[in-house]
Formats: structure tokens, sequence, C-alpha cells
């Protein structure tokens, strides 16, 4: 395990183990093959990549994290990331869609029975199909305890109703997590329920395609709920603990997206590195303009710091230790470094930076949406300043 390494090192270790180099290189290798080259093309029609979920599903890119026992390769968030990382140097959009099987995935791993692990993430590993989580509603985004679906219990069936809004794989999705309130009269935490439904169940109204400022290949929706009967099996944990269920599917999925920025922040440095190489004003090239070289040298201190914490969070849930402070400290500067390394590339691309035929005019868009979900940059600050009374006691 990474503590074994790093006990024997006798010292913090960074390096990455054969797997993991044989993982990044394969991640790597598909981002180049099968995605960078589609990325412009996807963003200017918006169509949802399914090729290139197909195409990763049989490379073994998905599902990565799905244990063995249910079908999926196993893998540690670290070497999760790795993948995440490179996919989204490629296109966030792609990963997003990709990711967001993830996050779906995320809550029966952490509180799913066996058998219901063995249907919901079995089928997963077994086709290229995809899945969605469905917490945020048009009435409540950071403030999950607000939420207004309803479960009833309904003789021996669960009963949903309720409207989720923005959901990543909406559209697509074979299967929904789904977050609702099945107590009205329990305290907020305790007033939830975690229950996974299937898409084809009478009941489900999926919503238009939202057209977003970035990352437009992913697809957006809302879905509503009107007297969707789940099966009581199909409840992922006890009733009444859904919200730490969706709380600690975010301790997997904060670093991930992290690890994505990340990937992001990357493609806008090397971008704007190679271009400000090339690019000559008053007889050099703009690299040679101070202005220009510490630019791009911030940007490269963003985009390691980022990647260093994203690491950190992973190895930190690796080792069996809770992670959400690492997690929203990783989530909080990787986007932070996606959305200024993407607009320091458009200004070190000047004029042509603006323009739809240069490559950091889509990261700029992209780069946006690192900020606003899976919890806002404030929402992760909330998050790490709620530590601060017990690490720093007076
Ligand atoms: O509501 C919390 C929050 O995190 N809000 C942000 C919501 C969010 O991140 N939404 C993202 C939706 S998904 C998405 O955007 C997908 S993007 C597309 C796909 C991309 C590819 C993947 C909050 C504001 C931090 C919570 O605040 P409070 O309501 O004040 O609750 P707390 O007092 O902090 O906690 C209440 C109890 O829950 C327990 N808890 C909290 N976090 C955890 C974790 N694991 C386990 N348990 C947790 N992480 C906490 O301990 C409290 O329990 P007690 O027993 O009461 O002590
Ligand atoms: P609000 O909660 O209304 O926040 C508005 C502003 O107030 C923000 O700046 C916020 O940071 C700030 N704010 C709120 N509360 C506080 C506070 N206590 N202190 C300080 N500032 C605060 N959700 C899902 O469930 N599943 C998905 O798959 C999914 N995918 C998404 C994909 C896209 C493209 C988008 C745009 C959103 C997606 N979301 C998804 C929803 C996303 O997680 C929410 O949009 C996000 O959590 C913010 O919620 P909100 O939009 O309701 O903003």
């Amino acid at each position: 395990s990474y503590a074994s390494v790093t006990e024997s090192a006798g010292s913090v270790c960074f390096s990455l183990s054969e797997d993991q180099r044989a993982y990044q290189d394969l991640a790597r290798k598909f981002s180049a093959e099968h995605i960078i080259p589609v990325a412009a093309e996807l963003d200017r029609s918006m169509a949802y990549p399914w090729e290139i979920i197909r195409k990763a599903h049989g490379a073994g890119l998905l599902n990565t994290h799905i244990p063995e026992a249910y079908g999926g390769p196993g893998l540690s968030l670290m070497d999760c990331a790795l993948i995440s990382e490179e996919l989204a140097f490629a296109c966030s959009g792609v990963q997003t869609a990709c990711e967001a099987l993830g996050l779906a995935e995320a809550p029966l791993i952490v509180a799913g029975s066996h058998e219901t692990k063995l249907k919901y993430l079995g089928r997963m590993t077994e086709e290229p199909i995809v899945a969605a989580y469905c917490v945020t509603e048009p009435g409540a985004g950071s403030d999950v305890a607000n939420i207004s679906t309803k479960a009833e219990k309904r003789g021996d069936k669960w009963v949903l109703n309720g409207t989720k809004m923005w959901i990543t794989n909406g559209g697509h999705a074979n299967w929904y997590f789904v977050l609702a309130k099945s107590d009205p009269n329990a305290k907020p935490h305790k007033s939830m329920t975690g229950f996974v439904v299937d898409a084809s169940t009478p009941g489900i109204i999926i919503g238009k395609k939202e057209i977003n400022m970035g990352q437009r290949c992913s697809d957006t929706r809302m879905i509503t709920f009107e007297d969707v009967e789940v099966p009581m099996e199909n409840v992922l944990g006890k009733e009444g603990e859904g919200f730490k269920v969706a709380m600690a599917a975010f301790d997997i999925t904060r670093p991930l997206v992290a690890a994505g920025a990340t990937g992001l922040a990357q493609r806008a440095l090397w971008e704007a590195a190679r271009y400000a190489q090339t690019r000559k004003t008053m007889g050099k090239p703009i690299i040679s303009h101070q202005a220009i070289a510490f630019m791009l040298a911030e940007m490269t201190m963003s985009v390691e710091s980022a990647r260093a914490m994203v690491w950190k969070a992973c190895w930190m849930k690796d080792v069996g230790e809770r992670n959400t402070y690492y997690a929203s400290i990783a989530k909080c500067m990787a986007s932070a470094a996606a959305v200024s390394n993407a607009n320091n590339a458009v200004q070190i691309y000047g004029g042509m930076g603006y323009n739809t035929e240069a490559p950091v005019e889509k990261l700029f868009r992209d780069s946006k949406i690192y900020e606003l979900y899976e919890g806002t940059t404030q929402i992760q600050k909330l998050i790490i300043s709620k530590h601060l009374e017990s690490m720093y006691p007076v």
C-alpha cells in the first residue's frame, strides 16, 4: 500500500508505482487518440460522447473504483485521479460525463448492500451504460439539508415525488442515485434517505438538455419524479442516513473532480507555454518578456500545488482515513488553478485567445464549472473552516 511505501522509504512518497504509470499512460494515449481529435467538434455539436464512453469502457478507463467483487478493477482513488487528470487534459466535458458515473456509483460503494452492488455496479461493468447522481434541486444546491423531494412508504414500496436540477448524465442514465426526504419530522440531517432508481421506472420525466457555458458535450438536465415506485431493497444504507451517504460520496469524488480541474489547468499551461515560444513581439518570443514568463511561472505553481493536494486527498482515503478536509482543499485549489490558468492562457494568446479557433477559448469556458459543481468554492471553504476550531483549540 501507499502507507508501507511511505514507511519503508522513510519519507513521503511522491513517486508512482509501475501500475500507476501504466494507467496514466493508458489514459494519456486514449485521450490523445480518441478525445483530443474530436473535442472541438463535440463542443460545437454538444453531442453526448457515447462513442468515447463505449471505447473508454472497453479500454478499462470507466468504473475504475468499483471493487473486483462487482466486476470492476478496484483501483485506488490515487489511480483513478491519474486517469481523471489525463481525460480532462483532453476534454473536461468528456471527463465530466465519465466522472459522473463514478459519482452515481459512490453512494453504492459507501452504503449499498451486497445485492444492490451486485445488481447496479455489476451492470455498469458489464456494458457501457451511464448513471447519474440526483441531489441538487431548483430550490437547494449548496444547502443539501433543505431539499424537498419526498419519499413516502406506501405498502411494500417507497414512492418518490419531486424535482432534481442540473443532473449530469440525466438524459442518458440507466439508473439514478436519488436523495429524498423520508421523514419530514426528523432533524434535517436525519430526515433523508438515499435510493437507487431504475431509469425505466414509470413517472420519471427527463427535462431538456441545458445549454451551459462550457463542457457542452456533457449532459445536464432537470429530472422530475412523479409517483415513482421504488422497491424497499433499493434503499442505500439505513433509512434516515441519506445525507451522510450523499456527503461521504463526495470524499471519493471531490478529489477526482479536483484531478479533472488539474488536467484542465495543465492543458492551459501546455498550450500557453508552447504558444509563448513561437509568438514574437518587439523582436523576441513573448516568453522572453518577463511579464509573460512570470504568468507562466504562476500557472506552473498553480498546477503543481493543485496536483499535490489532489494526491494528498487521494492518499488519505486510500490509507483508510477520513479525507473530507483534504478533499475540500484539493477541490478548492484545483478549481481556482483551472480558472486562473485558462484565463492566463487566453491572455497569453492575445486576440487569438478570444477566438473559437484557439484551443484556449474552450478551456476558458470549460473551467468555470469547477468552481461551482461538486460544492462551490464557498462551500469548500465552509467545510475547511468547520475543522479549524478542533484543529486549533484555545
Ligand atoms: O450540504 C453540504 C455540502 O457539501 N453542500 C454542497 C453540496 C454539493 O457539493 N453538491 C454537489 C452535487 S453533485 C454535483 O455537483 C455533480 S457535478 C457533475 C459530475 C462531476 C463529476 C463527478 C454542507 C453545506 C457542507 C453541509 O453543511 P451542513 O448542512 O451544515 O451539515 P454538517 O453539519 O456539515 O454535517 C451534518 C452531518 O453530516 C455529517 N457529514 C458531513 N460530511 C460528511 C462526510 N462523510 C460522512 N459524514 C459527513 N463527508 C456530519 O458529520 C454531520 O453528522 P453529525 O452526526 O451531525 O455530526
Ligand atoms: P446556491 O446554493 O444557490 O449558491 C449560490 C451562491 O451562494 C454560490 O456562490 C454559493 O457558493 C453561495 N453560497 C451558498 N451557500 C453559502 C454559504 N452558506 N456561505 C457562503 N456562500 C454560500 N448536482 C447534482 O446533484 N448532480 C449532478 O450531477 C450535478 N451536475 C451539475 C452539472 C452542472 C453543469 C451544474 C451547473 C451543476 C451541477 N449540479 C449537480 C449542481 C451543483 O452541485 C450546484 O449547482 C452547486 O452545488 C451550487 O448550488 P446552487 O446552484 O443551488 O447554488
